[in-house]
């Protein structure tokens, strides 16, 4: 073997291993897009294009990166959740960040045209930045999902009223500002019935409670399965055969990747999907 005089250079390259047996959540985030919003004139508080152009790249990642179990999306964010055992790139940190960042920017870029039909990109263009942090338990990764979901809940009630009282209510941005200064989410309801007519709870689930992305399978009844302790009790990746892992990999390819409008911080969506937690994929529920 002819090692050069350069070679030393390798030394330089650190390990960035993330520790192993944890969630993984990649969280992307758009660069600047309280900008890039204005530039391309999205309505204001929610376009329904720019949320569904985000869905549909995070659709497509999870179609890509077979290890993701899970994805929540809102505003210009998205969180993949890395099943606990899975050894993808060797959990290294920025394989896995920059895998996520450019798949997911290139499906943006790529299926931009088909959300905003009469609106080209333009330069500069749309980009994400992204870090991956380790969950150790089941209830920390349900925290951390939990805490995105209310974020997103409490953002929209505040941006809805706010837009409101400017848009149906004449009022400037700083005027709304100050009406909703110090108020509660009672008061928010209260505002958008009695001025505008608006219940909250008619608003559109995507926007309520944004988009969680999962592979479909066939539901299971609660209470017949105890996914999270066993998932807490895992310590490294379940030693199968190489057909069943095989099996599971088809299953996994031919599972309908969708995306949902659900509540995440209760029990029911993970006690129904077990395989979220998991890993194992579920029944593949028949055409019908
Ligand atoms: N009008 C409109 N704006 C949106 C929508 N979704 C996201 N945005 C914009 O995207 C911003 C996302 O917030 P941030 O990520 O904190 O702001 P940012 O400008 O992207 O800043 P950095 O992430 O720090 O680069 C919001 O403040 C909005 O301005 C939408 O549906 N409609
Ligand atoms: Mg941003």
């Amino acid at each position: 073997m002819a090692n050069s005089k350069f070679e030393y250079v390798k030394q330089f390259e650190q390990p960035d291993n993330l520790l192993p047996n944890t969630w993984i959540v990649v969280r992307i985030d758009g660069r600047g897009f309280t900008k890039f919003a204005n530039k391309y004139a999205f309505e204001k508080p929610n376009d329904k294009r720019a949320l569904e152009l985000m869905n549909a790249a995070a659709r497509a990642v999870m179609g890509e990166v077979q290890d993701i179990t899970v994805a929540y999306g809102v505003s210009d964010e998205y969180s993949f959740v890395f099943h606990k055992t899975c050894s993808l790139f060797e959990r290294r940190a920025s394989k896995l960040v920059s895998t996520i960042v450019s798949t997911f920017t290139a499906y943006y870029v790529h299926y931009w045209s088909t959300y905003f039909t009469d609106t080209p990109l333009s330069a500069p263009l749309p980009s994400f930045d992204g870090r991956a942090v380790c969950y150790p338990t089941v209830q920390n990764l349900r925290d951390y999902m939990s805490w995105r979901q209310v974020d997103c809940h409490i953002n929209n009630l505040y941006n809805t009223t706010h837009w409101a009282l400017i848009q149906l209510g004449g009022m400037d941005g700083t005027e709304a500002e100050m009406t909703l200064k110090g108020t509660y989410a009672a008061d928010k309801n209260e505002i958008l019935f009695s001025k505008f007519s608006i219940n909250y709870n008619n608003e559109p689930e995507m926007y309520k409670k944004g988009s969680v992305v999962f592979r479909d399978y066939e539901l299971v009844e609660p209470g017949t399965h105890n996914t999270s302790i066993d998932a807490d009790h895992l310590a490294e990746p379940v030693q199968q055969s190489k057909t069943q892992t095989e099996n599971d990999r088809k299953r996994r390819a031919k599972a309908r990747i969708v995306v949902e409008h659900l509540d995440i911080i209760k029990d029911d969506f993970w006690n129904r999907r077990p395989w979220l937690l998991s890993n194992k994929p579920g029944r593949v529920p028949k055409e019908p």
